[in-house]
């Protein structure tokens, strides 16, 4: 290193922001400066929460901002075809040209709208009434119902208020056992792992539970290796051990939960030979766990998307909360029940509107009283608010039918690359009138657009964020952004007065729009009435709900009631129905999905990043040494994956850590290595989550790629 870059160096440093990074639900804190072209970065030692840690995705996150593949101008669909660079102006019109001869010819609901976890809390809420004002339409709702839905659901159901970590990470570090289902976090959110670390450096025992012996269960002492799609077996064989053996927190049920008979009676049911059966974890093993959950003074359940995303969703949270409850863990300091959300803004995302059935405050769309509150602070007629509208993966369904979205409006989300099914989504998107797509790169949906609109990224503008414990942090702008390329606040509200509606979008920053989220949500479950800018930067953070200027936060939830009618926490039937594809003849094993350390949800920033796509450039399929024998196959090979709904190639991964009976492939690649084409779009009754986790799939070696 040169004097002078050394000297650079330094100065990137003293002049470096503290802000946040633009992936999952961890939001590590990390310092950023020197320029988008040289960008200098390291991990906030200050930050309590990933105490200077970053992972590969955190640390080469700054490659994205100055990116040659960046878009810079406004593109439109030309009648040739070619989408081709267009000025904002001609943009702008065009969109507002769409919306109105849609909505002219087929009705207000024939346009609709598809938000992100990815966006700002500023965001989300300001797209969530340019929905129900602006557009006058119910058709929003967003990526997250693939991610946090089943969690979301189960928690207001069993506790009455869904805050995916009801404690702080600290509770992690001091639980003397935790339960870890269906969660990668080694891979997921590797700086988390220092907790857990910590936890077992003081004697404490971490207890996976994952049809794959991951990163994270290899770092664990105990393992259950479960069938894909059992969690709700397994669960309730761990309540049945539990009341069978005299385990359960009798004085807790008691006085703090109802419907414990009919959980019992249930229960019943799963003895653990039965077990065995449906989920193949031994039953000595499961007693074992039960055991230990309950001898262990303090002790934490966690769920990941891998019980979450299936058909069953819904039950198999309820299942694992019935035993958190059981045992009376719930909230007790350093014990409890938890879920680890997983987008950026996954948890701030669920919260201020940007859902089908959903007002800012984390209040239902449906209730008569929310409906006035939100009338009143918008300064409209509660009889203008439309309804509740249809859940993500419905209206993507829905995409051109007769009955509905006619023009769609997506901010933040790849969904030909995530949603389920994907080839379906494909046809219905290609059925619309207009789709018109925010992004900064012409991400797979992006290049089916009608119109792009280049949007700024983390770095390039301020906002605030709720992560995965419920503490709302502020993430700074750091770069100017680049010539060309809008803010979402700008578009919106110039989208808004263009549309005649200006007069409810008067926002010129996003802490503008943050005061009206605060009055928004006051009163409300996630109430962030008494938070702003300055003391969310003189605390790190602070955890909603947050009355009033005065009121601290609150960090622990539960601790002395629920927010439910009767204060006390709901106990559910929680009965295993299978997943709704099991293995056949033709499609003889299990397809499970997720992720890999390497790449961010659909890729379309992590395979943009050199490092990142060299580490992994092409999907891999896990499969296990025995059935790769069986199928003719070997390490490296090609192989044609195959499901009731579609096919695609990928390499052979073999790997004793998966069971025999069961693939697993991550959805982080488009067009024909997407396996989301493959996946089935069977939906939770409850959460209307797709089964991401569970198909039956067949695989054989490809012979000739090309073909
Ligand atoms: N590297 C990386 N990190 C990310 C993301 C990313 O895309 N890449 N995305 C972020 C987001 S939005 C999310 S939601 C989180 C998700 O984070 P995780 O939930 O940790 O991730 P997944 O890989 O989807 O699933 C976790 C595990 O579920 C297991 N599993 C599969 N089927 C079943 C089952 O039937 N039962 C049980 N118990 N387990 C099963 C899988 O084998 C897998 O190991 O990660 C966040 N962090
Ligand atoms: N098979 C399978 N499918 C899955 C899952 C699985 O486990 N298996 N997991 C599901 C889960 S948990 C999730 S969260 C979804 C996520 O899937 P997606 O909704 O596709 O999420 P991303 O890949 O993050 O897509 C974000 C897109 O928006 C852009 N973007 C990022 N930040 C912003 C922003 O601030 N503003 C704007 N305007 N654009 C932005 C990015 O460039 C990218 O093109 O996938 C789901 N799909
Ligand atoms: S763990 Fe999550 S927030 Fe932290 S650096 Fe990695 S992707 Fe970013
Ligand atoms: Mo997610």
């Amino acid at each position: 290193m040169t004097l002078q870059q050394r000297q650079e160096q330094e100065n990137s440093r003293t002049h470096s922001v503290a802000t946040h990074c633009p992936y999952c639900a961890f939001q590590c804190g990390m310092l950023l400066g020197g320029s988008p072209q040289q960008p200098w970065i390291e991990g906030d030692r200050r930050f309590q929460v990933n105490k200077g840690g970053l992972c590969l995705k955190g640390w080469t996150a700054p490659e994205t901002l100055a990116h040659a593949e960046r878009l810079r101008t406004p593109l439109k669909r030309q009648p040739d075809g070619r989408l081709l660079p267009v000025s904002w102006d001609e943009a702008l019109e065009s969109v507002v040209h769409f919306i109105q001869a849609t909505q002219q010819r087929y009705g207000k609901e024939a346009v609709g709208v598809f938000g992100s976890g990815a966006l700002t809390n500023e965001e989300a809420y300001l797209l969530g009434k340019f929905a129900r004002l602006a557009l006058n339409t119910s058709q929003i709702d967003y990526n997250g119902r693939f991610c946090m839905s089943s969690a979301a659901e189960a928690m207001n159901r069993a506790f009455g208020l869904d805050r995916g970590l009801p404690f702080p990470l600290e509770d992690l570090a001091q639980a003397e056992v935790i339960l870890l289902v269906g969660s990668n976090i080694a891979e997921t959110m590797p700086p988390l792992m220092q907790y857990l670390d910590r936890q077992q450096r003081a004697g404490g025992l971490l207890i996976t539970v994952d049809p794959r012996q991951s990163l994270t269960a290899r770092s664990g002492q105990r393992h259950l290796r479960l069938t894909p799609g059992s969690d709700a077996a397994l669960a309730n064989g761990l309540l049945h051990i539990l009341i069978r053996d005299g385990l359960i927190d009798e004085e807790y049920i008691t006085r703090r939960t109802n419907n414990f008979a009919a959980a019992r009676a249930m229960a019943a049911a799963y003895w653990p030979e039965r077990v065995e059966r449906l989920t193949g974890v031994p039953e000595q093993d499961l007693t074992a766990v039960a055991h230990l959950l309950a001898q262990a003074r303090s002790a934490i359940i966690l769920t990941g998307r891998g019980a979450e995303q299936q058909r069953q969703g819904v039950t198999n949270v309820l299942a694992y909360i019935n035993v958190a409850l059981a045992l009376g863990l719930v909230g007790k300091p350093g014990s409890g029940f938890g879920s680890l959300t997983g987008q950026g803004n996954g948890q701030g995302g669920r919260e201020h509107g940007q859902k089908a059935n959903q007002l800012p405050g984390y209040r239902r769309i449906d209730d008569p009283a929310a409906r006035a509150y939100l009338a009143h602070v918008w300064g409209i007629n509660a009889e203008e608010l439309p309804g509740p509208g249809r859940s993500a993966y419905e209206m993507l369904s829905s995409l051109g039918t007769p009955n509905g979205v006619r023009c769609l409006f997506v901010m933040g989300s790849n969904l030909v690359v995530s949603a389920p099914s994907a080839l379906h989504i494909e046809e219905r998107l290609a059925a619309l009138d207009s789709l018109i797509v925010c992004d900064f790169f012409l991400s797979e949906t992006a290049r089916l657009a009608t119109i792009v609109l280049p949007v700024t990224q983390w770095a390039e503008e301020e906002g605030t964020l709720t992560n995965l414990e419920g503490r709302v942090i502020h993430r700074r702008r750091v770069f100017q952004p680049p010539a060309g390329v809008w803010d979402e606040i700008s578009v919106l509200c110039e989208l808004a007065r263009r549309l005649g509606k200006g007069q409810y979008f008067p926002f010129r920053s996003a802490r503008e729009v943050f005061e009206e989220l605060r009055r928004a949500s006051a009163g409300g479950l996630a109430d962030y009435a008494g938070i702003t800018y300055e003391k969310i930067d003189a605390h790190q953070g602070v955890f909603w709900p947050c009355p009033s200027l005065e009121h601290p936060g609150t960090p622990r939830l539960f601790s002395d009631g629920f927010p439910t009618a009767d204060g006390r926490a709901r106990f559910h039937v929680t009965h295993y129905q299978g997943p709704g594809e099991e293995p056949d003849q033709d499609y003889p094993l299990y397809l499970s999905t997720g992720r890999i350390l390497t790449h961010y949800q659909s890729g379309s920033q992590t395979r943009r990043i050199g490092q990142l796509q060299a580490l992994s450039p092409e999907p891999l399929i896990e499969i296990h040494p025995t059935t790769a024998r069986v199928h003719g196959l070997q390490e490296g090979d090609l192989a044609l994956l195959s499901t009731r709904r579609a096919s695609m190639q990928g390499r052979i991964k073999i790997t004793e850590a998966i069971r025999e009976d069961t693939l697993f492939v991550p959805f982080h690649w488009g067009d024909t290595q997407a396996v989301n084409r493959l996946t089935n779009p069977a939906l939770d009754p409850i959460s209307r989550m797709p089964e991401f986790k569970v198909c039956a799939a067949r695989i054989e070696r490809l012979t000739n790629p090309d073909a």
